[in-house]
């Protein structure tokens, strides 16, 4: 199993992410979009590299504004793979022409 990181040095490593106000450690980001074509686009991009990982983003979508919850169940942490989906996450989210 992935070794779990401490939630500082994982919030270091990402400018563009701050801890959740979740019980448990866990990253959020909050995106906005063009519209709610360039939001689904961007979930859509996401959600295949999520698979691909076999690591899933906990998310919400309202029209044009994108919420991203990063955290590892089975870790009961923050571990790698949520700075490898992040940082994903932030490519694609520049991709796609998100204002924040
Ligand atoms: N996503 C996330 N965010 N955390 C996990 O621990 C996780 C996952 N585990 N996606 C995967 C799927 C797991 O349950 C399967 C069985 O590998």
């Amino acid at each position: 199993m992935a070794a779990v990181l401490p939630p500082a040095d994982v919030l270091a490593a990402l400018p563009r992410w701050r801890a959740a106000d979740d019980p448990r450690p866990a990253i959020v980001r909050e995106l906005r979009f063009a519209d709610f074509n360039a939001a689904f686009g961007f979930m859509t991009r996401v959600a295949l590299m999520a698979d691909k990982l076999d690591h899933h983003p906990e998310w919400s979508n309202v029209y044009n504004r994108v919420t991203v919850v990063l955290t590892t169940h089975d870790a009961g942490g923050l571990t790698d793979k949520d700075l490898t989906l992040a940082r994903f996450i932030d490519d694609a989210a520049d991709t796609t022409g998100a204002t924040a």
